[in-house]
């Protein structure tokens, strides 16, 4: 039986993340095999052209679950209805341009995002913010949403988790399936805290399996904290096809219950959170899903000192990045 189309919106349409993320979105990589699906690209006007070249290929690839596919660049319409929204878009960092710079450019986005969200998305929508700073424009656009609850936003930390994943799997010689319980906390940026404390290898705790605390603080972690940087040095361009293979695996963790005991990691609304977090950041917590598109922070993790002190570092950087978009929040 065929089921309700489900609308999903992604912006920065134009953009290489875009141009694998709609493709998989389009193939049922996101909703599963029976999900009819409208795909709603939005990019700046500039940008018309290159949106509509996206849209013939999709149509040349003729997806059974694609039904329809709008494009433009007017937000309110095209978060118009929305079930879930992946806002990808943002300026890169220009030559010259200071990070507060960034942030105030990008900050601006959000906030007219946010507004238009809460003007014409459904109200259960679910919103995952990839274009970066994410967790600080995450922030900026819930605060401007408020028909919306804040749970249903997230910053994307997935793309970190999976880079992590793969990391302990190489060293500890298992399947990446074999990895589990990962968080990354904090903020997505080079001050993001992988956890090897609490993450697991093969159900036992990863230090019983590699018994090298050395290379798990001095290796791994900047090895995570570093991989964009790697990508971009060697590529020339920045991380897009495993950035939209983690676009698809994070709001896919939100919609799905989280099997057995574990967990994944997303930038989400500190409010309320057990660990000590100022109350008003997107910050990346360990996170379940009870399969109806809300999460819930997974309490009682133990922080040893090493991590709590990397904890404090990435929420003193985030607590600077709002002060700088202090006048962009309402
Ligand atoms: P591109 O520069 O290829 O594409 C960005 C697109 O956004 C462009 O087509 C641009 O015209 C569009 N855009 C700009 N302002 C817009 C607006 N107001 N409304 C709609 N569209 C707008 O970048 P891409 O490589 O696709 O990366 C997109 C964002 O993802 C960047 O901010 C990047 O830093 C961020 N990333 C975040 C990651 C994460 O893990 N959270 C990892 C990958 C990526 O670096």
């Amino acid at each position: 039986m065929s089921q309700p189309i489900k609308r999903v919106v992604l912006t920065g349409g134009a953009g290489q993340i875009a141009y694998s993320l709609a493709f998989r979105i389009a193939n049922g990589d996101f909703l599963g095999p029976d999900q009819p699906i409208a795909l709603h690209l939005l990019d700046l006007e500039i940008s018309g052209q290159v949106l509509k070249g996206l849209k013939m290929e999709l149509d040349d690839c003729v997806f059974p679950l694609l039904k329809e596919i709008k494009i433009g660049h007017v937000a309110e319409e095209m978060f118009g209805d929305v079930h879930y929204a992946f806002l990808v878009g943002a300026k890169p960092r220009g030559p010259g341009m200071e990070r507060k710079d960034l942030l105030a450019d990008n900050g601006k986005i959000f906030v007219e995002q946010g507004k238009a969200l809460n003007a014409a998305a459904s109200k259960d929508v679910r919103v995952l913010v990839v274009g970066n700073p994410c967790n600080t424009n995450c922030l900026i656009a819930m605060h401007h949403a408020p028909n919306i609850a804040r749970n249903q936003f997230h910053a994307m930390t997935r793309l970190d988790q999976n880079r992590a994943t793969f990391q302990l799997a190489k060293k500890a010689n298992v399947d990446t399936k074999d990895v589990s319980h990962l968080t990354i906390w904090g903020n997505h940026s080079s001050t993001q805290v992988p956890d090897f404390v609490n993450a697991k290898i093969k159900g036992q705790r990863v230090e019983k399996v590699i018994n090298d605390r050395k290379w798990l603080e001095n290796e791994f972690i900047p090895t995570i904290q570093k991989r964009g940087a790697q990508v971009i040095a060697l590529r020339g361009k920045s991380s897009a096809a495993s950035a939209a293979n983690a676009a698809i695996g994070a709001l896919k963790s939100v919609t799905i219950a989280t099997p057995n005991d574990d967990w994944f990691s997303s930038g989400i609304y500190s409010e309320n959170n057990p660990y000590g977090i100022d109350q008003d950041l997107v910050f990346s917590f360990p996170c379940r899903s009870k399969g109806k598109g809300d999460v819930e922070i997974v309490p009682n993790l133990h922080l040893d000192p090493f991590l709590r002190d990397r904890l404090e570092t990435s929420q003193k950087e985030l607590l600077e990045e709002r002060d700088l978009v202090r006048d962009l929040l309402p």
